[in-house]
């Protein structure tokens, strides 16, 4: 694991219609982020948060696309960024905010990369695009944004596209995904290990397999893009589209325990974490705990 890292806040709230997930970043500072990774050994540059603009009085939602400019807007300094922090040859770690960010950390990390490869954790598979979404929420279109497909505001971010191949993508703990998104998993042939196979399998299982199918594409780093709704709502109750049926605790340290052993994530971000919606901020608290397992805390 790359031993200098970058933090980067993003109060984005606008990808979705629930205020409050742009305290996540101070959320989860307050839960010791900082001084968890300084344990371990992490030599940590914090660029603090990135000033994301209001939308106007009226919330836009042409194209079925909620605050598309404001949200493309955020995703461009974002990208640019992360770009900034990988061209220093630093891990980027991006705090959110809600899930529309990935679009600009993917666009900041990718083109630093040959054959990318990424790691969705999430209980939604975020792959609609204006034409397939039912909320018209830009937090459900991230993947599909960087597969290409979307609104050209968005797939263009940072001036190149597609940020990734959709063969490099393993989503894990789906359990909430749309007819759209259905059509286009099977079009593209993206590899998904829902709720029905983590269940079957076990966490262990699933997370070897990841690796391994990872591996068999020969990706040359790996994203992991976690989002808090993976877990549980009785884990992780601050999030705006809470799933029922996640990830335990324990399923999930053992997941980030696993994919620090494989020494494979070269960035990651840790998004949707609502204060608002949370008690007495333990999701943001989960969200720390689970980034001491990824980046290296063990017992022995
Ligand atoms: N698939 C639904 C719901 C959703 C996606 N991502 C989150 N919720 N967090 C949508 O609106 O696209
Ligand atoms: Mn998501
Ligand atoms: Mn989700």
């Amino acid at each position: 694991m790359n031993k200098q890292l970058s933090i980067i806040g993003v109060p984005m709230d606008l990808g979705q219609n629930r205020r409050g997930v742009d305290m996540g970043p101070s959320a989860i500072r307050y839960a010791g982020v900082i001084e968890r990774l300084e344990q371990l050994k992490y030599d940590i540059e914090d660029l603090g948060d990135l000033v994301i603009s209001r939308p106007g009085e009226e919330q836009e939602k042409k194209d079925n696309l909620r605050n598309l400019e404001e949200v493309r807007e955020g995703n461009i300094k974002l990208a640019e960024e992360v770009d900034k922090v990988v061209s220093k040859n630093r891990f980027p770690l991006v705090l959110g905010g809600d899930h529309s960010i990935a679009m600009g950390t993917l666009a900041g990390i990718a083109k630093h990369y040959e054959n990318l490869g990424v790691i969705w954790y999430d209980a939604h598979a975020d792959l609609n695009s204006g034409e397939t979404s039912p909320s018209g929420n830009i937090h459900g279109m991230p993947l599909a944004v960087s597969i290409g497909i979307g609104h050209e505001k968005l797939t263009g971010i940072h001036g190149y596209q597609p940020k990734i191949k959709p063969e490099n993508i393993v989503i894990i703990g789906a359990r909430s995904v749309d007819e759209g998104e259905r059509e286009l998993i099977k079009e593209k042939g993206i590899k998904v290990f829902s709720m029905h196979e983590v269940d079957r399998l076990g966490m262990s299982q699933v997370m070897q397999d990841s690796l391994g199918y990872l591996e068999s594409r020969n990706v040359d780093g790996v994203h992991l893009s976690l989002d808090l709704d993976s877990l549980d709502p009785g884990e992780a109750p601050g999030v705006g589209t809470p799933v029922m049926g996640g990830f335990s605790y324990r399923e999930s340290h053992l997941a980030m325990e696993m994919l620090n052993e494989s020494e494979k994530i070269t960035s990651a971000e840790f998004v949707e974490v609502n204060p608002i919606l949370d008690e007495k901020n333990k999701t943001a608290t989960m969200a720390v705990g689970l980034l001491g397992s990824l980046l290296g805390e063990k017992l022995k």
